[in-house]
């Protein structure tokens, strides 16, 4: 069946220039783009993104990092796209995720308080309808 995913190409990778890198790789995958949009997220709106990790000791900093800048916010579309690109992204833990991933190829730990790992995506049907109604309200 054909989907659509939630992506964010975080601040990290917005910073360093590789949101291109990151459309290429969706692109050359084949998956289509149906919405691409900087914008820079705050409080309100990642406390709904992040919903499930409100409360774990990592929580603070990660809304301190993902409001840190600008995020290039992508609905991807294609056959399989939700899990497809969980793969092109690799494991959350960069120093560990695999060679020829976003994340393996691209990202390192750079410090213990936020994982930076380039990339965001929907991991499931169901996140992916939420998140994609929490960056796009008009899409859903
Ligand atoms: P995911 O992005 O691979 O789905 P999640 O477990 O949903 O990983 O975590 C969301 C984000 O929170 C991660 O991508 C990473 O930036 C950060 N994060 C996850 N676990 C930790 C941790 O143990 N310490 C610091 N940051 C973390
Ligand atoms: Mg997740």
């Amino acid at each position: 069946m054909t989907e659509r995913t939630l992506i964010l190409v975080k601040p990290d990778g917005v910073k360093r220039g590789l949101s291109g890198e990151v459309l290429r790789r969706i692109e050359a995958k084949g998956y289509s783009l149906v919405a691409v949009e900087m914008r820079t997220a705050t409080e309100e709106l990642l406390a709904k993104h992040y919903e499930e990790h409100i409360g774990k000791p990592f929580y603070e900093s990660l809304v301190e990092f993902m409001s840190s800048g600008p995020s290039l916010a992508v609905v991807a579309e294609g056959e399989r796209v939700i899990e497809g690109f969980r793969s092109l992204a690799g494991a959350t833990d960069p120093t560990v995720a695999a060679p020829g991933t976003i994340r393996g190829d691209l990202a390192r730990q750079w410090s213990t308080k936020v994982i930076q790992n380039i990339v965001h995506g929907s991991d499931s049907p169901e996140s992916a309808a939420r998140e994609i109604a929490i960056w796009f309200p008009g899409l859903a």
